[in-house]
């Protein structure tokens, strides 16, 4: 008799820049959710859909969980991070190989409170110089924890994912696939197209501006084989636009090309993007501005 199918929720939670969104993607296979090298890049609850021949993974990706509370912004991940342990069948908490930081404490904590068996995923082992440090770091955060299974893996490289695959798998409910084998999430081409255009924020500002950054698609309009999509890019304060703008308008130019690119891989098709930059005050601190902008929760 052949194994039966399986199929359910893993929430993946950590502290912001572990790897979280790169480890979903590269369980996907396609970039659905996007990765910079600051924190913070992921804002909202995606899910990743991940099928294989025997089983069926519904990823959700959060935002890190992190000790600040202090903008509504912040609040507003905190909670999206939280609210993705319940209604689901098993969790990830993903750590950097050779670092464990009170953050991490924070998360692992949240993941007790919620009940739910918990994989131990130490990502970024090809940063590792001595291997040999990794046996005596996983004795050392599991002696007074409990996990399911503990998997060191490179989201980045793709090594060790088909293994941590199989450990979720087995964790599921026996179930036929909830999605079908070619869908890959279950957000929005618009809501995929603003994160592209974000993501180009996080990556080109510098340390601050992309904080007070927020994208709203204004239209999303197919056009035969183009897709036609207008962007504003919000920021909090008339300083920052002439950043986001840039030289001769050099940067917002290069920001629209590289998430052009980016919907163009991901949604298969011809773009053509309007960008523009708007001021609204204080945006990420003032609970109204969120809802519009889609941070509710
Ligand atoms: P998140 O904030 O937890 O979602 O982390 P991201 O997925 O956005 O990744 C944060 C940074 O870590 C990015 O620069 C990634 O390229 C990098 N990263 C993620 N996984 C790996 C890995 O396995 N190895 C290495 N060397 N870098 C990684
Ligand atoms: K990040
Ligand atoms: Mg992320």
């Amino acid at each position: 008799m052949p194994a039966p199918y399986r199929a359910g929720h893993v929430a993946v939670i950590g502290r912001p820049n572990v790897g979280k969104s790169t480890l979903v993607n590269a369980l996907v296979g396609v970039k659905v959710s996007i990765v910079s090298p600051k924190a913070q890049t992921t804002r909202h609850r995606l899910l990743g859909i991940a099928t294989f021949e025997h089983g069926q993974l519904l990823l959700v990706d959060t935002p890190g969980i992190h000790a600040k509370q202090s903008r509504a912004m912040n609040r507003y991940m905190n909670r999206a991070a939280r609210g993705a342990l319940t209604d689901v069948d098993a969790a990830v908490l993903v750590i950097e190989a050779g670092r464990w930081t009170d953050e991490d404490g924070l998360a692992y904590a949240a993941l007790r409170d919620a009940g739910v068996p918990c994989v131990l995923v130490i990502n970024k082992v090809d940063r590792l110089k001595d291997k040999t440090a990794l046996l005596p770091f996983i004795a050392e955060h599991t002696r007074e924890r409990e996990f399911a299974a503990v998997h060191p893996l490179s989201a980045l490289k793709g090594k060790g994912l088909r293994e941590l695959a199989d450990t979720l798998i087995g964790l599921m409910p026996e179930s036929p696939p909830l999605y079908g084998e070619d869908e890959i999430t279950d957000r929005s081409e618009r809501f995929l197209a603003a994160e592209l255009v974000r993501e180009q924020l996080m990556l080109r500002l510098g340390e601050e501006v992309p904080y007070s950054t927020t994208v709203e698609i204004e239209s999303f309009e197919e056009d035969g084989e183009l897709l036609r999509i207008a962007a504003v890019i919000w920021v909090e304060r008339a300083g920052q636009k002439p950043i986001v703008i840039g030289e001769g308008g050099r940067r917002l130019k290069a920001i629209g090309t590289g998430a052009r690119e980016g919907m163009q891989k991901l949604f298969g098709r011809k773009v053509f993007l309007k960008l523009w930059c708007k001021v609204r005050e204080g945006w990420s601190d003032d609970e109204s501005a969120l809802r519009q902008f889609g941070y509710a929760e």
